[in-house]
């Protein structure tokens, strides 16, 4: 059976910085990759609309200098397009792509204790084994379809966001829905509306959405950037969540209403995710976070010229920041053409797809295709998808049904040599997701470096370590506002998935200062055996 030192399944964000430390390290690595080409959630999601949310400076690796001194982003907010040229430009610029296998599917991994190796199916291909094994697959990979009923007797074409076709689609002259209004819908709605005789959009949720206020990147603002790397990368590491906020001195609550509304419009007019950490009580004082909904709420009515419409499109009954904000172009401003319309689910739910369309209580829409923009089976959807056996033939899968247990959301007990990059109880999709896949994958390799050096080839999370750290997430969630919306983040909009907290909510910077502390103290939690 073919051997290697070390494997990583996934040749996104997280996999190739891996393959690139690893290498450095010495390791005989192989990174198996399910898609043709490397990227990972940037190869697998091509909508049109696609950018990402994180400003591009921030979006970027910051581990070369010299990669963050050649490299030149042209917008405020890259599109998918320019994230994969740069992602093709690290390929290149650190030769990864000659140990990576493309089109290659992991399904099984099982650990063997009396050869302390993983033995790793994928198909196609023969079995190989590893003594250590690093899970790259992505916390937003897995897509979520939705369940309705008749849905496989629809006849017309079905996309997913997450998984859009490599050729594209042309919508033109087609009676196109839309189901799911998260940060991919908002997206994608505005250019199907161009494109389309019409759009039917099938709200469950209504979101809170903040333009981008996207714009091409400004010289002074890039060079600025890149002369003061350092500092910025420095406080994007150690702040709560890794990337950069503007926040307000004072607390919301005791300032005046005026006051406080020219505040909230000059974030506003900013755009973007920072708009989230304005004030700093808003997450933890009831009544300031309402004043932001409120804020958020006018703006909806602002943008939609039809007043009855406008209501349907404001979120209710979930505080402001327990949903991940969208960032939007256009979005509101669709609903204002005449090709477009909303059917809001909680007033009339689906009742059945046929072949040409799906019915409503209220009535039957033809349509000629549908888009689910119904997001992802987040953060453990990956992992689960392929049967993980630990000591014994212990199911990883098993040891999650009530929800994930981890130690530092990269390591489980009984599942030896095994690290899960961005995985469950880390702060990675509270994050800019790029801050804490660097952090893992430092951590990690150190982790395995200085496992080496003391001649040790086992490394596993003990159990008290485990159950430790999930009380430590658990109280910490239980200090927020995050349990009472019904959010991908708490798994609500999975069917049958446990509604738990599935990121750190203690931020970027406490949860380095804990990997550090830990590092520190030899490893504290963790059992290394030679
Ligand atoms: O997925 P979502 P997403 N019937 O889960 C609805 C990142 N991202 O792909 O809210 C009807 O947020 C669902 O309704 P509800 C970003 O972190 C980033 O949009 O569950 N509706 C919701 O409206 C983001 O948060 C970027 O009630 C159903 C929508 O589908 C994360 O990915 C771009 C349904 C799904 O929204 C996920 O975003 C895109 C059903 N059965 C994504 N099932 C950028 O960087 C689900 N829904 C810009």
């Amino acid at each position: 059976m073919q051997e290697f030192e070390v494997v990583v399944v996934g040749a996104g964000v997280s996999g190739l910085y891996l393959l690139h430390r690893l290498r450095q390290d010495g390791w005989r690595v192989r990174v198996l990759e399910a898609g043709s080409d490397i990227g990972g959630t940037w190869y697998w999601n091509r909508y049109p609309g696609l950018r990402c949310d994180i400003e591009s400076q921030q979006y970027s690796y910051s581990f070369s200098e010299e990669l963050q001194r050649e490299w030149h982003w042209t917008e405020r907010y890259a599109t998918r397009e320019e994230i994969q040229r740069y992602l093709h430009h690290v390929a290149e610029r650190f030769d990864l792509r000659r140990d990576i296998e493309f089109n290659t599917r992991v399904t099984r991994t099982t650990w063997d204790d009396a050869t302390g190796h993983w033995r790793i199916e994928r198909t196609p291909g023969d079995p190989i084994r590893a003594r250590v094994l690093i899970m790259a697959t992505g916390a937003l990979s897995q897509p979520n379809l939705p369940d309705i009923p008749g849905i496989r007797d629809y006849r017309g074409p079905i996309y997913h966001t997450a998984v859009w076709p490599k050729e594209g689609v042309d919508f033109t002259g087609l009676d196109v829905g839309v189901i799911g209004t998260g940060s991919s819908g908002i997206q994608v709605i505005p250019h199907i509306a161009r494109q389309a005789r019409s759009l039917t959009v099938f709200q469950r949720s209504a979101n809170f959405v903040i333009p981008s206020f996207n714009k091409p990147l400004a010289a002074d603002v890039e060079q600025a950037f890149k002369d003061h790397h350092a500092e910025i990368r420095e406080t994007m590491r150690t702040n709560s969540g890794g990337y950069l906020v503007d926040p307000e001195p004072e607390p919301l609550m005791g300032q005046p209403r005026e006051k406080v509304r020219e505040v909230l419009e000059k974030h506003y007019r900013i755009g973007g995710l920072a708009f989230t950490h304005v004030y700093p009580d808003v997450k933890s004082d009831r009544k300031a976070n309402e004043v932001v909904c409120e804020f958020m709420r006018d703006k909806i009515r602002e943008r939609v010229a039809d007043k009855a419409l406008a209501e349907k499109l404001v979120p209710r009954g979930f505080p402001f920041g327990t949903k991940r904000l969208c960032v939007d172009a256009d979005y509101f401003e669709t609903y204002n053409r005449a090709n477009v319309r909303l059917v809001d689910l909680n007033e009339t739910p689906f009742t059945r797809f046929d072949a040409d369309g799906v019915a409503t209580t209220a009535e039957h829409i033809k349509l000629d295709a549908l888009v689910c923009a119904t997001g992802y089976d987040a953060v453990t959807g990956a992992l689960n998808a392929i049967d993980i056996r630990g000591r014994g033939g212990a199911s990883l899968k098993e040891h999650w049904a009530d929800g994930p247990s981890t130690y530092l959301g990269l390591s489980v007990a009984g599942f030896p040599n095994l690290f899960n990059i961005i995985g469950p109880q880390s702060p990675s999709i509270l994050s800019n997701v790029i801050v804490s896949i660097e952090q893992h994958v430092e951590w990690v390799t150190d982790f395995l470096k200085d496992a080496r050096a003391m001649g040790k080839t086992r490394i596993e999370a003990t159990p008290q370590a485990e159950t430790a750290w999930n009380a430590r997430c658990a109280a910490l969630v239980a200090e927020t506002f995050y349990p009472e919306a019904k959010s991908w983040y708490m798994g609500a909009n999975v069917p049958g998935k446990p509604r738990v907290m599935l990121a750190f909510v203690g931020g970027v910077g406490a949860y380095r200062q804990i990997c550090q502390d830990i590092r520190k103290k030899g490893y504290e939690g963790f059992r290394l055996e030679t």
